[in-house]
C-alpha cells in the first residue's frame, strides 16, 4: 500500500509515520509537509535511510504540487497537515482558513481525480464546541466550533463529508481529544510546562485553571487511525479518546511534582478568548465497531512523556530557537507583565 501522509513532520504526523513503518513492513509512505514552524525533519531522523519513506516539502494548498504527488499513484491519504494551535488562530486566523479549509479542498479534489481508495481526515473534538459539567461528545453531537482554529477544522470536515456525499469519495473523519507524547511542539500545554519548568520559568495558567481536556497518548491515536484506514466504514466519523479528563491545573501540578519543581512557579494569567470549558469524548463506536482500546492511561503516559522530554532537551532547545521566541513574546508578554516570557 502507498500512503500519502500530510503534515508528517509535525507532532502527531511524525509519530504516525514512525508507527506505520514499524507496524506495516510492506507499506510505502510519501510524507508531504510544508515545514512551517511546527514541522521538523529532526522528528524523522530515525527513518532517514528507510527506502519506504519519501519526504517531499510541499504545501497542501498548492494545486500543482499536489497534482504532481497524486500522479505518482497513491492508495490512501491521511491528512494531518494543519495549523493546529488555538492561541495562534486568535492572533492570526487567515492562515488557518487557507491551510485547513482550502488545503483540504485541494487534497480532496486530487483524491477524487486520482481515485484513491480512502481519504482519512484527522480532525478534532474541538469542532463540537464546549461541554457543560456532564455528558460526552458522540459522533452525532452537532458541530459548534468556538475558535477560528476549530471553525476551520469544522469547515474541512464538512468539505470531506460533501466529497463523500456528492462524489462518493471513500472517506473517514476522525475526531480526537488532546494528544500528548514525544515530538509535541512546546507551544502546547504539556511540553510548555516541561520546558518552562526545566528553566524555572513561570507556568502560565489561563483563567481559573479549571478547564478540562481529555488527554490521549499519541501512539493510541496513531493505532486508532490505522484501524480506521483498514476497517472504517466509508463516510463515517469516529471519535477517539481514552476517558482521561483532567483539569488544566491538575496537569500543571502533576508535571511540576514529577519534575521536582515547586508549585510556586504557577502563574494564573488572563484567560484565552472564547476558551472552551470542557471536552470529553465518548469512544464507544471506535471500541465496539473497530475493537480499539488505548494502551496508556494518563498516569503511565505522562511519566513516559516527561522522560522523553528530559532525554531530548536539545530537541526542545532547537525547536524553540528563532521565530518561536517572537511568538512567545506576543502571546505571553502582556499576560505575564513582560517578565515571564
Ligand atoms: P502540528 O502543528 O504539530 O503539525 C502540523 C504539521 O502540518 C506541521 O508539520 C506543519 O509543517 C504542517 N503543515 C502546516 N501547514 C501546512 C501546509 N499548508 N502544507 C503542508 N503541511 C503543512 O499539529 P499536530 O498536533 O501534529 O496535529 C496534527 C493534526 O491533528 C491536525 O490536523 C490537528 O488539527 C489534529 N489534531 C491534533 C490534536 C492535538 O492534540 N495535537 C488533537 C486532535 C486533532
Ligand atoms: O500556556 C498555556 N496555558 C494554559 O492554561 C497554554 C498553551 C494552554 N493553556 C490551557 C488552554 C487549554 O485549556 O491548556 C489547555 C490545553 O491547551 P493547548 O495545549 O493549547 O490545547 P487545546 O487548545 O486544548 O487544543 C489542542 O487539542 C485539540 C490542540 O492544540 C489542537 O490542535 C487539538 O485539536
Amino acid at each position: 500500500m502507498k500512503l500519502l501522509v500530510t503534515g508528517g513532520a509535525g507532532f502527531i504526523g511524525s509519530n504516525f509515520v514512525l508507527y506505520m513503518l514499524r507496524e506495516h513492513p510492506n507499506y510505502e509512505i510519501i510524507n508531504v509537509d510544508a515545514l512551517t514552524y511546527a514541522g521538523n525533519l529532526e522528528n524523522l531522523q530515525s527513518i532517514e535511510s528507510n527506502s519506504r519513506h519519501t519526504f517531499i516539502k510541499a504545501d497542501i494548498a498548492d494545486v500543482k504540487q499536489m497534482e504532481n504527488i497524486f500522479a505518482q499513484g497513491i492508495d490512501v491519504v491521511v491528512n494531518f497537515a494543519a495549523e493546529s494551535h488555538v492561541d495562534r488562530s486568535i492572533l492570526a486566523p487567515d492562515i488557518f482558513v487557507r491551510t485547513n479549509v482550502m488545503g483540504t479542498q485541494v487534497l480532496l479534489e486530487a483524491a477524487k481525480k486520482y481515485q484513491i481508495t480512502k481519504f482519512v481526515q484527522v480532525s478534532t473534538d474541538e469542532v463540537y464546541g464546549s461541554l457543560g459539567p456532564t455528558g460526552l461528545f458522540t459522533e452525532e453531537t452537532p458541530l459548534m466550533p468556538n475558535s477560528p482554529y476549530s471553525a476551520s477544522k469544522a469547515g474541512s470536515d464538512l468539505l470531506v463529508r460533501a466529497y463523500h456525499e456528492t462524489f462518493s469519495l471513500p472517506v473517514n473523519i476522525t475526531r480526537c481529544s488532546n494528544n500528548y507524547g514525544p515530538f509535541q511542539f512546546p507551544e502546547k500545554l504539556i511540553p510548555l510546562i516541561i520546558s518552562r519548568a526545566l528553566n524555572d520559568e513561570a507556568i502560565p495558567v489561563y483563567g481559573d485553571g479549571l478547564n478540562i481536556r481529555d488527554w490521549l497518548y499519541v501512539e493510541d491515536h496513531c493505532r486508532a487511525i490505522d484501524l480506521v484506514i483498514h476497517q472504517g466504514k466509508s463516510g463515517d466519523v469516529y471519535n477517539i479518546g481514552g476517558n482521561n479528563e483532567r483539569t488544566n491545573i491538575h496537569i500543571v501540578e502533576t508535571v511540576l511534582q514529577q519534575l521536582g519543581k515547586p508549585l510556586s512557579l504557577i502563574r494564573y494569567v488572563k484567560d484565552r478568548l472564547g476558551h472552551d470549558r470542557r471536552y470529553g469524548i465518548d469512544p464507544t463506536k471506535l471500541e465496539t465497531e473497530l475493537g480499539w482500546k488505548p494502551a496508556h492511561n494518563f498516569e503511565t503516559g505522562i511519566k513516559e512523556t516527561i522522560t522523553w522530554y528530559l532525554n531530548h532537551q536539545e530537541w526542545m532547545e532547537r525547536v524553540q530557537s528563532g521565530t518561536y521566541q517572537d511568538y512567545v513574546k506576543l502571546q505571553y508578554g502582556q499576560r505575564m507583565g513582560d517578565s515571564g516570557a
